[in-house]
């Protein structure tokens, strides 16, 4: 069975999109929590389950294969089962929606340092750099123009849920905690990846945790 080494869902941006990628494979996998950044961490990630991605969650083990890094765990498991579950069939929709998962994978950098994910708190709304915010406005126009273009009147960014949500996933939840003002097509689009049943599955289990890392929690709450 496949084997998914993830970090702790309430902090590991990264691990959630590794993680909805093998639930939405349909695949049946064997999930292993390791938890980040703690006193053991530095002897848990030199582990043979972890060396070969030197300590990098997720890890996805099938057998004597493994691979790292949650674009090439969607590719490898689009492929494992049957290339129907991730990406959009029609040419300029698989376009737009491949060049966005490599957007977020490769950028977003303000964002992704001022807002760590964090599915812990609620925080007031506070003003973002210009940095982040160009970051913002970014995500909510490849946002509209995926839905506008593509949706089909489904929930989803391509209308089906696909490789493109997960990758923007962590996104969702960021906006929700660092309460991001977002136009409403945004909003519906937010609450659709927030009521999906694989987020709302995480997010359970993410409230049930009780490791704090310290240097990923907000200062002053
Ligand atoms: N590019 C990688 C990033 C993976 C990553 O940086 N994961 C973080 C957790 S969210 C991690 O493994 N941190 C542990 C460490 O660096 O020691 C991906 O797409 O999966």
């Amino acid at each position: 069975m496949l084997k998914l080494i993830i970090g702790n869902k309430t902090y590991s941006s990264w691990s959630l999109r590794g993680w909805l990628a093998a639930k939405q494979s349909g695949l049946p996998f064997e999930e292993v929590v390791v938890s980040l950044y703690d006193e053991a961490w530095e002897t848990r990630k030199a582990q043979s389950d972890l060396a070969p991605s030197t300590g990098k969650v997720p890890t996805l083990w099938d057998g004597e294969a493994v691979l790292w890094d949650s674009l090439a765990i969607i590719d490898y498991l689009d492929t494992l089962s049957g290339g129907a579950h991730f990406w959009p069939k029609e040419r300029p929709a698989l376009a737009l929606a491949r060049a966005m998962a490599a957007e977020m994978h490769a950028g977003y950098m303000p964002l992704r340092q001022a807002c760590g994910m964090n599915l812990r708190h609620v925080l007031p709304p506070a003003p973002l750099s210009a940095e982040v915010s160009a970051d913002v406005a970014r995500i909510l126009q490849l946002w509209r123009e995926a839905r506008t273009r593509f949706g089909g009147g489904g929930a989803f960014l391509f209308g089906d849920f696909g490789a493109a949500d997960i990758m923007f996933a962590p996104v969702v939840t960021r906006f929700v905690t660092y309460s991001v003002a977002v136009p409403a097509d945004a909003r519906t689009y937010m609450d659709a990846i927030l009521a999906h049943p694989f987020m709302t599955e995480w997010t359970t289990a993410a409230k049930a945790e009780s490791w704090v890392i310290p240097r990923l929690e907000p200062a002053g709450v």
